[in-house]
């Protein structure tokens, strides 16, 4: 196997910080190299290799791949889905410019492969709620969503007009303990964990039934690393596959806190995140991903609790 040399933008947000000990585990620590915008601090020890970079400044993005003959690329950096709303223009200018930057810069200088995140924010409110499909009607209402139904678009024609093996995954709310979510309407589905473990109240932004699909960060990196390698010729969706994993309301998940923190209390109200999140399908139809590169995710809720309570109690000590 020819050696790769894997560029992560955007490597200290929370899927970043997950997805470089992964890559770094798997493809040795010196062929994965974090870039951010965010300074190198706010990433977990053994930073380095570690680049400061605006992926919106396309000239550094170039100098970066030239120099480092980069051979993959993962681009995270993101504006999500609550905090696009604050400021469409900034989260429009990121999502898609960016994405296009590395697109185009790929292809000139011939990277083997990319990865680029889209999301459930995709569908809107005339999608199917249950079992979302993967082909299922995509009118997004927010920016983030918009960006992301566009960013599928532009993968698949570049996939088609270039050559480039570009793949993408629609991952539901991811939950993890090392990073907190950057503005999302699934945030609460973490910061409900940090409250339990530091014993205080929680006041959840969306109402006790609103049922999501959600993801454990751990089958989020596997599902992600096993797209990435599987053989081409199996990876038939060119614009993002459905990725699912469970479907909760904030009160399940709030009882199963409960159930392993008894003094635990949640309060709920909603405010503007709630017309997002009611948008949403509450489950997803993941049999593509199933069917074509055996996707099977390995946690469910308790599991998931479970190892989110155990985790963040020792990060707290
Ligand atoms: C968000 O809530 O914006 C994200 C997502 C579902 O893509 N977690």
């Amino acid at each position: 196997m020819n050696k790769e040399t894997i560029l992560v933008i955007g490597a200290c947000g929370q899927i970043g910080k997950e997805l470089l000990v992964a890559l770094r585990e798997k493809n040795g620590h010196d062929n994965v190299i974090a870039a951010d915008i965010h300074p190198q601090e706010s990433l977990p020890a053994e930073t380095a290799p570690y680049v400061k970079l605006n992926v919106l400044d396309a000239q550094a993005l170039e100098a970066l791949i030239v120099d480092q003959q980069i051979t993959q690329i993962y681009h995270l950096a993101a504006v999500l889905s609550a905090k696009g709303e604050s400021n469409p223009t900034l989260a429009w200018d990121l999502n898609m410019n960016s994405l296009l930057s590395v697109l185009d810069l790929s292809v000139k200088h011939k990277v083997n492969k990319v990865f680029w995140p889209s999301s459930i924010a995709i569908f809107g409110p005339d999608s199917e709620k249950i079992n979302c499909p993967q082909q299922g009607v995509t009118e997004p209402s927010t920016v983030y969503g918009i960006s992301k139904a566009a960013g599928e678009h532009w993968c698949k024609y570049y996939f088609e007009k270039h050559g480039l093996d570009v793949r993408s995954l629609r991952y539901p709310g991811l939950i993890s303990y090392t990073g907190a979510p950057g503005g999302g309407t699934t945030d609460y589905a973490v910061d409900i964990f940090h409250h339990a473990v530091q014993g205080k109240p929680y006041t959840c932004f969306l109402s006790e039934e609103t049922a999501l699909p959600m993801m454990f960060m751990e089958d989020a990196i596997h599902a992600t690393l096993q797209l990435m390698d599987a053989p081409a010729e199996n990876v038939h969706i060119r614009t993002a596959y459905n990725l699912g994993a469970l479907s909760f309301t904030p009160q399940e998940l709030a009882a199963e806190i409960k159930s392993q923190v008894p003094e635990f209390v949640v309060n709920y109200a909603p405010d503007f995140r709630q017309a997002i999140a009611d948008s949403w399908p509450s489950s997803i139809d993941d049999s593509a991903a199933r069917k074509d590169w055996g996707w099977k995710p390995a946690y469910d809720l308790k599991a998931m609790t479970t190892e989110m309570l155990e985790n963040l109690l020792v990060l707290q000590a």
